[in-house]
């Protein structure tokens, strides 16, 4: 069973286009650190979506930094669903995700994209830009978490 994980984590990891891809020695590993990257995507996203909202004043190279950071976490976070990680420690990760792989796969890759757009957005300084790609993350953020999330954490 272990040797089968090692295999299909490494068929997963080398399967991406990512320069850079962490590996996983037990399922515990790898749904920590895709939750952990979750956190963090969310905690640089959240900054410019406050911004985007009006709760934090509006920095242009703040957001741009916080963007750029958010983008490039994005992909993460995919590379860490391989076979057998559903069960391991506490998720919400539902079934549908294994099950439903490519349909999950579009809604990563809509995700990674509106983060993209959003790194764009901020590049430009404008906070208008700003607020629509902010919105366009949000939906596909929101989009997932509908088909994908479970409401509480299980194992
Ligand atoms: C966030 C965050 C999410 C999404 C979601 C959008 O900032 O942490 O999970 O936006 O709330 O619907």
């Amino acid at each position: 069973m272990k040797k089968l994980f090692l295999v299909t984590t490494c068929a997963a990891a080398c399967l991406t286009t990512l320069p850079a891809a962490a590996q996983f020695q037990k399922p515990e590993d790898a749904i920590k650190y895709r939750q952990s990257v979750f956190t963090v995507m969310a905690s640089h996203f959240g900054r410019v979506a406050g911004m985007a909202q009006g709760r934090i004043p509006f920095d242009a190279k703040a957001a741009a930094d916080n963007a750029a950071l958010a983008s490039s976490l994005a992909p993460l976070a995919f590379t860490a669903f391989g076979a057998g990680t559903d069960k391991g420690m506490p998720n919400r990760a539902t079934p549908d995700i294994w099950s439903k792989a490519a349909a999950f796969k579009g809604k990563g890759d809509e995700m990674v994209a509106a983060m993209a757009k959003l790194d764009a957005a901020a590049k430009t300084g404008s906070l208008d830009n700003i607020k629509a790609a902010v919105g366009g993350v949000g939906g596909t953020c929101k989009g997932c978490h509908d088909d994908f999330r479970a409401e509480k954490y299980s194992n």
